[in-house]
């Protein structure tokens, strides 16, 4: 499928065909700048999803027979395509989900680095040599598949969340049933013509577009052995709370945030504004890592707010595919009606609102974009109380407050950690030891300094903890979830000798 829209109406690819079979429904994916229909895909239905899952089933034991290195091989030619199809590809993701060029192309990058490590894991050592106390006995770690895996991914990383789990459950000997999320199917058909194009054996990689009725008939059904869920803590949560009731079944959740960044009294407030406005509004607010608490000591508050209202009065909203565009549009109208609300809650919690783009001018919203999803940014502030919902419940959007804190670090962590959430933060100080106390006690799984709180690389785990995750699903974390590990012990001695001092003779009554 090219950049042209088509009539073709899409379908699944299951067991190595694509498949229209099955309910006659179909949906749209829709540019979100230009609300102009993209192309037209089949909505899968339970009987998509089993002849998944019966493809993915029976392709496992040859599958996990073949060597990691010639598993890689199939991610290597999927590698190259990424790469020569940079550009092309920057462009469908920004057409397709509103991010603009250089975060639709970005999205690519990251996925072909998420392929590169996996593959490029293949060729390096998979387990431990462990010691034993029996000088006889070899002890070892090794790692098995787990076998089908269901993978669930969002819409906002539609090329690279879905490389996160599926190039490393395939290099790791699993088979594969995906459900792209509905609004970014057209990265999905592309994604699936790729593993067609690579040759992977058939029923190994399967795809089943659609909605969140496909996706939970894969998260439910008891083919699949692991979940690997990229998404809102709503569906996550319930995912978890699921496969948590049946024994052997593992979900690795990745969900929201409510990030939040500490800009203490010894901050460089260049570094704060740059990097509270790249976290704020950057992908519109619409990352899992973007930040909507910014809390700001108060000798430096008052600066702190100028800069940052000014740069976030004229930060360009605009057309994705510019090159001049900071933000793009929001995903859909339902997702704008939602950042409405997040703005309005805040306003009744007694928010004072210091910019309101939320309807942009008429001027600003580009030629030919009327149809688009706009939304500016957002920005209140309000004074820290335990319980404001505005100060606990993610927006996913460019909705921010600023909150003023007076005190010491100790005092900025305990505000910050006051959220159910833990994924994402960052503290802007001079004074290293306002870092260290950040780096050891904010509670998240991805902390930085003097940085934004977006753009993590691959080969860092990436997942949160309270309600933000219960696992990582990408890199390194996610082969703990599609792998199994045995501790395989073997002697090489002639008789039995047991660790712990513990006898190996066997007495009899007779003895
Ligand atoms: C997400 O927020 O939904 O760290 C994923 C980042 C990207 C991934 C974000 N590498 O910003």
């Amino acid at each position: 499928m090219s950049q042209q829209a088509t009539e073709q109406v899409h379908g699944h690819y299951i067991g190595g065909e694509w498949t229209t079979a099955g309910d006659e429904r179909t949906f749209e994916s829709h540019d979100p700048a230009t609300g102009e229909v993209l192309a037209t895909f089949r909505r899968g239905t339970e009987s998509d999803v089993d002849a998944a899952l019966e493809a993915a089933d029976e392709a496992f034991e040859e599958w996990r027979s073949l060597s990691y290195i010639d598993r890689a091989e199939y991610l290597w030619d999927i590698y190259h395509e990424l790469r020569d199809r940079h550009e092309e590809l920057g462009e469908i993701v920004t057409k397709e989900c509103g991010k603009e060029i250089s975060e639709g192309k970005a999205d690519v990058t990251e996925a072909w680095h998420m392929v590169e490590w996996a593959a490029g894991n293949a060729r390096h050592p998979h387990g431990d040599v462990v010691p034993s106390e029996v000088a006889g006995k070899d002890a070892y770690m090794r790692r098995k598949p787990r076998g089908v895996v269901g993978c669930i991914t969002p819409w906002n990383f539609p090329v690279a969340i879905p490389f996160w789990h599926m190039a490393i459950a395939l290099v790791e000997g699993n088979t594969v049933v995906w459900k792209p999320a509905e609004q970014t199917p057209w990265c999905g058909q592309i994604i699936a013509e790729m593993f067609e194009d690579a040759g992977i054996p058939d029923g190994v990689f399967n795809m089943v577009q659609g909605y969140g009725d496909a996706g939970a008939t894969i998260t439910d059904d008891e083919r699949v052995d692991t979940v690997l869920f990229t998404g809102s803590a709503e569906v996550g949560h319930e995912i978890a709370d699921k496969v948590g009731g049946e024994p052997g079944k593992l979900a690795a959740c990745e969900m929201g945030g409510k990030n939040g960044i500490v800009i203490t009294e010894e901050a460089d407030l260049d570094v704060a504004v740059h990097a509270a406005v790249m976290s704020s509004f950057k992908t519109t607010g619409q990352r899992c890592v973007s930040s909507e608490r910014l809390i700001v000591h108060t000798d430096v508050y008052d600066e702190f707010k100028d800069r940052f209202v000014d740069v976030a009065e004229k930060v360009a909203v605009g057309d994705p595919l510019e090159d001049a565009t900071f933000m793009g549009p929001a995903i859909e109208a339902d997702h704008v009606e939602k950042i409405r609300r997040h703005n309005e809650l805040a306003v009744e919690e007694g928010a004072e609102v210091l910019v309101d783009r939320f309807e942009l001018a008429d001027e600003e919203i580009p030629d030919g974009h009327d149809e688009g999803h706009w939304v500016g940014p957002f920005v209140y502030e309000i004074d820290y109380e335990p319980d404001l919902r505005c100060l606990n419940e993610e927006c996913f959007g460019p909705h921010v407050a600023l909150v003023e804190y007076d005190g010491d670090v100790d005092r900025a962590l305990e505000i910050h950690n006051d959220t159910p959430y833990g994924l994402a933060g960052a503290i802007i100080s001079e004074d290293y030891r306002q870092l260290n106390a950040f780096r050891d006690r904010a509670e998240l799984g991805l902390a930085y300094a003097n940085l934004p709180c977006i753009g993590a690389e691959v080969q860092l785990p990436f997942g949160g903890v309270k309600k933000s995750g219960n696992g990582y699903p990408s890199a390194r974390e996610a082969i703990e979830a599609v792998t199994e590990r045995t501790a395989w012990t073997m002697n090489n001695a002639e008789d039995i000798q047991m660790a712990q001092g513990l006898s190996a003779d066997i007495t009899m009554n007779d003895d």
